[in-house]
């Protein structure tokens, strides 16, 4: 029996939720509310992951956390629908991906994730209410939290998110050379883990950041797109943009 405790929103929680769908295993889907309500920071759910974050894969009251760590976990524990190679190599090709793409654009996102769509619920407040109510209660994000502020992140931290975001693209069209997926012929976690920082960007109307500059990076989003589990993950309300009015990236001072 498995559970998730996730965001619908969530890239994170998208990640498995693509997995989950790809290996066509079915789960209690327990949709946390990480807004407004903070449901993850709640102490019954800092118990099964104190680091006060979705998602949490809970497998026949085992705790695993982690997104990435999930999908390896879902890989190992039910590999009838393989989404990693079977050479060692091969596999480590695989898991460089995934460090890179949690160290780089799954960083990267959440910048002008949170100006664009998290920020107008801070306007007119001061640094102080903002320190109590937001970044101190956070377990591992309290220091995202306070670089961020009530006014955002400045344009500087934008734009270093845009450029990594666009070397992430730069190198995925060069693995695609090689493709249709990131490894070559075979579709792997690695193509999942990107799949949601893509689309992200995507809904916050960035996507020139790889269209008409990256020609295989738009087909293989197409390709991702059309995949069922791809669907299946991005339900109707799934999407910032379809509960957020986004503001935008950079806030130009007055
Ligand atoms: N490394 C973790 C990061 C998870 C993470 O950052 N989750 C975000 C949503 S994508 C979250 O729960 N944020 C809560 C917050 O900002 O307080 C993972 O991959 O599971």
């Amino acid at each position: 029996m498995l559970v998730l405790y996730n965001a619908a929103h969530s890239t994170c929680s998208q990640k498995v939720r693509i997995c989950l769908a790809e290996k066509n295993l079915s789960f209690e889907d327990r949709r946390l509310d990480i807004g407004k309500a903070k449901e993850h920071l709640k102490p019954d759910y800092l118990k099964i992951n104190p680091n006060g974050v979705v998602p949490t894969l809970v497998d026949d009251g085992k705790v695993v956390v982690d997104s990435s760590v999930i999908c390896e976990y879902l890989e190992e524990k039910y590999p009838a629908v393989a989404l990693a190679p079977s050479d060692v190599v091969e596999r480590a090709r695989m898991r460089a991906w995934m460090r890179f793409l949690e160290e780089v654009p799954t960083a990267a996102v959440r910048v002008p994730s949170f100006n664009m769509g998290f920020l107008p619920r801070y306007a007119g407040m001061d640094r102080a209410t903002f320190e109590g109510v937001e970044s101190d209660v956070r377990p591992i994000r309290k220091q995202f939290y306070r670089r961020m502020g009530p006014s955002g992140f400045k344009k500087e931290d934008v734009r270093a998110s845009l450029e990594q975001m666009g070397n992430t693209c730069l190198r995925m069209d060069a693995a695609l050379e090689h493709g249709p997926w990131l490894l070559g012929e075979q579709y792997t976690l690695a193509d999942i883990i990107v799949a949601p920082l893509i689309d992200r960007m995507a809904d916050l109307g960035m996507s020139d950041i790889w269209e008409g500059r990256y020609p295989r990076v738009s087909d293989w989003y197409a390709r991702m797109q059309a995949r069922p589990a791809f669907q299946q993950t991005f339900y109707r309300g799934a999407r910032m943009s379809e509960f957020l009015s986004l503001a935008p990236a950079i806030k130009e001072e007055a």
